[in-house]
């Protein structure tokens, strides 16, 4: 009977995560693609970069995250934003260029930023959000030195953020420093056009970071639960006091083209079987075939629901005003 009840409740529980992780997913995917769809009436401002077929990634590294936890990401930062509980009909506002945008309707896609939520601002410009990321960390530490809770920052970027140079200025600040700081490369073998084999001597990403004294762990393996598990760990250690930084590298793959809403399939730089590969093992296809079909209804309508809100939230609202263009350009 005891047993019974035991393998109950572990079943009510891995019923409720599959539900969570199904619908942050699937709300990612069906947003982004619902932005592919509105892109050609140019209601959309600013160019977008699409997650679509890696957002597994971001939500196993937000869902084990507290809320004053802080995440940062580059330009393509739809996932994290969606994943780290950002507010949907501020997200859209931005994209559409209204006021009431995460940004004011001033910065777009590529510079989500949802403070409450522990959603750091992005940023067009490769790699530059790493540092900065370091410093919030920096004072993370600082502060749980009063206040004994320590907060982490989960720095987000792509394998071309780590050909630059303020990548490895930052490890080395980090690991001397012992900041509390999870640095997770999403690999998705592209830099715009250009795959890895043609821009890297050696995939040997880990074994490079490793030098600078900080633990890695190269992830090849799609599972979400399995990923998720694993940044919940790191996450608790990397709060301990005097832990450190740690470095995940996470095997993933864009399924649309650079920027912008289409596929670019005919394009001739990316290896097709690759790409089918990685499909035939997505996460959301897999997840929802885990719940019960009522289960799954219900989410998918919710989240038919919220993306209907936050496309006529954006529509209603207003462009900023002219003097919006001078508010926070200097420090007053
Ligand atoms: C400092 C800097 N150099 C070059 C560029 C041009 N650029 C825009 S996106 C990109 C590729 C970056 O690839 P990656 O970091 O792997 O991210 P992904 O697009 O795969 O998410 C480059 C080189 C830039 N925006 N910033």
């Amino acid at each position: 009977m005891q047993d019974l009840y035991i393998i109950r409740i572990q079943d009510m529980y891995n019923q409720e995560l599959i539900a969570r992780l199904y619908k942050r997913m699937s709300l990612i995917r069906r947003f982004e693609l619902r932005l592919a769809e509105i892109y050609h009436t140019d209601a959309i401002k600013s160019p977008v970069h699409l997650s679509v077929g890696q957002e597994s990634v971001a939500v196993a590294i937000c869902d084990p995250l507290e809320c004053d936890d802080l995440v940062s990401n580059t330009y393509r930062c739809h996932a994290t934003y969606i994943a780290k509980g950002g507010d949907l009909n501020e997200m859209m506002a931005e994209l559409y260029g209204k006021s009431t945008g995460c940004a004011a309707g001033k910065a777009g896609s590529m510079h989500l930023v949802d403070m409450r939520r522990g959603i750091m601002g992005a940023s067009a410009v490769v790699g530059t959000t790493i540092p900065v990321a370091a410093g919030y960390a920096l004072a993370m530490q600082m502060q749980a030195r009063n206040s004994g809770h320590q907060r982490v920052v989960v720095s987000v970027f792509g394998d071309g953020a780590t050909e630059e140079g303020c990548f490895y200025e930052t490890l080395n600040f980090a690991s001397l420093h012992k900041l509390p700081i999870l640095f997770v490369c999403e690999n998705n073998r592209l830099a715009i056009h250009t795959p890895i084999e043609k821009r890297w001597a050696t995939e040997r990403l880990c074994e490079r970071v490793a030098t600078f004294g900080i633990p890695t762990v190269k992830v090849d393996d799609p599972d979400v639960f399995k990923m998720r598990e694993l940044i919940s760990d790191t996450v608790s250690k990397i709060r301990q006091p005097n832990h450190g930084p740690v470095f995940i590298e996470c095997s993933t793959y864009r399924w649309l083209e650079h920027v912008g809403p289409r596929d670019d399939h005919s394009d001739n730089y990316r290896d097709l079987d690759e790409y089918r590969r990685w499909k035939e093992n997505d996460q959301i296809a897999r997840l929802g075939a885990m719940l019960d079909d009522a289960t799954r209804q219900r989410l998918d309508d919710e989240i038919t629901a919220d993306i209907k809100t936050a496309e006529e939230f954006a529509e209603k609202s207003p462009y900023p005003a002219a003097e919006e263009l001078y508010r926070n350009v200097y420090a007053s």
